[in-house]
């Protein structure tokens, strides 16, 4: 990259001072990269225009979120501007979750089921569904936990939230499965794991990603979720395992799920109370996933196109 106009000049200090970089790195970027070639004083020092001074700030806020300079230091000005705009977009959504978050658990205080339905149809309308997932229903059903834990929320009060959340998943998982094509995952808890919101919302993830979500539900023999995946000729089968009291029970089910599952069918598992287990526990062709990313990745695997041969 060139530096751009004659006008003002600033010393690497004054531009060090001004974009938050050090000087050594100023020097570093020039001479690796050459992001900006600033003119030589009489005496060989860099002076830098008001243009340098500008991109190598785009730069420096770019490489802040994350993006390597190798990477972005031969981009246009414009291509640096969409990257930041993209973490501003980021920025005003995360204000929307927390108001919709805020919004639910204000229905849930006013007891107004109408409001609590309404506020979560919007997530789902205005956010893609991993930012629904990370940032408006998983902390709001945890804050309803800690309330109801201390007391401050009825058992009534959570299943309101619950079930509002379960039939907008519902819902959601039909219309995304009309469309859907391609390999299937089959959905459910093994028996005794009552909890199931953290599934559900897995499948509408993986649904909304254009696969084919078997939603079973909660509480399930392993043999009989076995049975279905093969019957609808499932890539995987996702379970989760919450109840930490239950691990014992939920590992011996797991062995039960691998013996009646084709070897190629993996059984992908997450949940709170895998933490407690080593991994070497899991049956073969386990696959332990932490979280969103770690489910996103495993989703892309499947819908990617197979490679040719
Ligand atoms: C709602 C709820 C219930 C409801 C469940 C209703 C339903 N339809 O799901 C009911 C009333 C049935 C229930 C029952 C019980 N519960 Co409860 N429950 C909760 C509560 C309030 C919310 C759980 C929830 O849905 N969270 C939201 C989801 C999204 O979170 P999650 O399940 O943890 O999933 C996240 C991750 O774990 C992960 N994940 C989960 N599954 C998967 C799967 C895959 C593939 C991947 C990639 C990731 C993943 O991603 C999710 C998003 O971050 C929590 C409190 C809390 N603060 O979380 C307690 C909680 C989970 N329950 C608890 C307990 C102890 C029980 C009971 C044993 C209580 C009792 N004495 O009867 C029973 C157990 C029933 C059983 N055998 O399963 C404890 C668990 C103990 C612990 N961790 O130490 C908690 C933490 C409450 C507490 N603070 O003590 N519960």
């Amino acid at each position: 990259m060139t530096s751009g106009g004659y006008g003002a000049a600033y010393s690497i200090k004054a531009v060090s001072q001004a974009t938050g970089l050090t000087v050594e790195t100023l020097r570093a970027w020039e001479r690796r990269y050459r992001v900006v070639a600033p003119r030589r004083a009489a005496g060989g020092h860099r002076l830098y225009s008001a243009v340098d001074v500008e991109r190598l700030r785009r730069l420096q806020e770019v490489t802040r979120l994350g993006h390597p300079i190798g990477q972005v230091a031969q981009l246009a000005d414009a291509d640096l501007d969409r990257l930041l705009a993209e973490r501003d977009a980021d920025r005003s959504q995360g204000d929307a979750a927390r108001a919709l978050a805020q919004r639910i658990l204000t229905s849930v205080e006013r007891y107004r089921p109408d409001d609590c339905d309404q506020a979560v149809a919007m997530a789902f309308a205005l956010l893609p569904v991993p930012d629904v997932i990370r940032r408006v229903l998983s902390p709001v059903l945890r804050e309803v936990g800690d309330r109801w834990h201390r007391g401050d929320f009825t058992i009534a009060q959570e299943h309101m939230v619950s079930s509002s959340i379960r039939r907008r998943i519902g819902a959601l998982l039909n219309t995304f499965n009309g469309s859907a094509r391609g390999s299937g995952v089959v959905f459910a808890t093994l028996g005794g794991e009552q909890h199931e919101l953290g599934i559900l919302m897995f499948a509408a993830l993986a649904a909304s990603r254009s696969l084919r979500a078997f939603y079973l539900g909660p509480d399930l023999p392993p043999e009989d979720i076995a049975d279905y995946a093969r019957r609808v000729d499932a890539a995987a089968v996702a379970v989760s395992l919450v109840t930490p009291s239950s691990i014992e029970l939920s590992l011996r089910q797991l062995g039960t799920l691998r013996d009646g599952l084709p070897p190629e069918v993996e059984i992908w598992i997450g949940g709170a109370a895998c933490g407690g287990v080593a991994p070497e526990d899991f049956p073969p062709g386990s696959v332990l996933m932490s979280g969103c990313a770690d489910f996103e990745t495993r989703i892309n695997l499947l819908v990617a196109p197979a490679p040719h041969r």
